[in-house]
């Protein structure tokens, strides 16, 4: 870092504060996650100068031809590791992947069913503060509220819903969903109605790649998702139809001017549809991940999350917390705080203030606004990749009830605090500012 150093001090001095932070506090941010440093070099290198508008071999610019590589062996990695015929790496992020899919797949106006956002959805499946639920019609399902399926989608309702809306698309995928999909029953409603399915894997993208969920590709007509979360890539985006896809559209594929398949008109949603150049550096940096994705060591990894986050939701429980849907199957932890008397805005502000960093969340059938929220939801990806097991874990979920327990008390916050970076120096993590 001596060029920044020496260029910038002030943005260095930035980047190294939060150097510390990362290295010192706790990362529950169920999204969030620590990338290799080889996924890290990949983005902040000269690929980042180069504009490749198009796609490997039909390009509006010259010089693309190692751009080409890069971007088509990020493809093939990904097509690998998720078992799909055709895959586009280009979008930014995983909300310019799901602008793509409304692009190709709906008209303004067209009715769609998604997952309730106060129940776990995503801002893009429907928010009425988001493109999605300003240009589409959006109608949602939910989470059970009460008895055996409390925090947990009932498939009958689902199934109820989309004869009563007739919707042209079903979207899965949510940010604080702990249970597993049932692709299958969603594609047999998907057809009841005539309507597309489409999976957002965002968040559990790297435990559907290490084959410890259940597996969209085979019953999905398109699957979107983020690079980052539990898949470990850098930030971004990425689309992907399943094997034999245009079958799997279930749908004879437009065929109007040069556009020929489905891959093609999602291919053309991306650019020129909603996007210009793709960034480059951050294709190779999602070749990198993706390689170290189809490493055996990736499954260990993945297995390790779910049991940390298990073991999370166990010690809550124990400690009288009401963890939604009664524990997890993914790396999610989500926890109603009603009967603490507390707020999601008040837990992350005093765990913050212990150096955990959690987000305030809302909890299905929340009364609070989501700015202040009744819950919070915490995920293991990040500590897992710094090492941490079932021991650790026990004893963050003690300290944060220590915290939340009196979330007032400075002092209290103050030795937990130390116990967090006397806990996190046994798990280094970047030292390159300071090496
Ligand atoms: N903002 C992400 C999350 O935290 O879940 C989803 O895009």
């Amino acid at each position: 870092m001596s060029h920044l150093q020496q260029a910038d001090p002030q943005i260095f001095d930035v980047l190294q504060k939060e150097v510390d932070r990362q290295n010192e506090g706790l990362e529950l941010i169920a999204s969030e996650n620590f990338v290799s440093r080889a996924v890290m070099q990949a983005m902040g290198s000269p690929l980042t100068n180069k504009y490749a508008e198009g796609l490997p071999g039909k390009r509006y610019y010259g010089g693309c031809q190692y751009a080409d590589i890069a971007e088509n062996i990020a493809r093939d990695r990904a097509k690998e590791l998720f078992g799909c015929d055709w895959v586009n790496v280009q979008p930014h992020s995983g909300a310019s992947a799901n602008a793509a899919v409304y692009l190709t797949l709906m008209k303004p106006g067209d009715t769609f069913l998604g997952l309730n956002l106060a129940h776990g959805g995503h801002l893009t499946h429907g928010s009425p503060v988001n493109f999605s639920g300003m240009l589409y019609k959006s109608e949602y399902y939910g989470v059970e509220k009460d008895g055996p399926m409390a925090g947990r989608i009932d498939m009958d309702k689902v199934r109820d819903k989309a004869l009563e809306i007739r919707p042209k698309m079903i979207s899965i995928g949510a940010s604080a969903y702990t249970r597993d999909f049932d692709y299958a029953t969603f594609r047999s409603i998907a057809d009841e109605v005539g309507a597309f399915l489409w999976m957002d894997m965002a968040h559990t993208a790297g435990l559907i790649a290490a084959g410890l969920l259940n597996d969209p590709m085979p019953h999905c007509h398109i699957v979107s998702t983020t690079t980052h979360k539990t898949l470990r890539g850098p930030r971004s985006g990425m689309l992907l139809i399943g094997k034999d896809g245009e079958n799997t559209m279930g749908r004879v594929a437009p065929k109007s001017g040069r556009v020929k398949n489905w891959g093609e008109l999602f291919d053309s949603s991306v650019f020129p549809g909603m996007q210009g150049g793709p960034l480059m550096h951050v294709i190779a940096s999602k070749a990198v991940a993706f390689a170290e994705a189809l490493d055996d060591s990736f499954t260990t990894y993945g297995q390790d999350v779910i049991a940390n986050a298990s073991i999370m939701a166990d010690e809550f429980i124990d400690r009288g917390y009401n963890v939604v849907s009664g524990g997890t199957d993914n790396h999610v932890v989500l926890i109603d705080l009603r009967n603490k008397g507390i707020t999601g805005k008040t837990a992350e502000a005093a765990l913050e203030a212990a150096d955990i960093t959690v987000n305030k969340n809302m909890v299905p059938y929340d009364t609070e606004s989501p700015f202040v929220t009744s819950g919070i939801r915490v995920g293991t990806p990040a500590m897992t990749t710094r090492g941490m097991k079932g021991n650790e874990f026990k004893e963050i979920v003690a300290l944060i009830d220590r915290v939340l327990s009196d979330p007032h008390n400075e002092g209290n916050i103050t030795s937990v605090k130390g116990a967090i970076h006397e806990m996190t120096t046994h798990f280094p993590l970047y030292d390159f500012v300071t090496a």
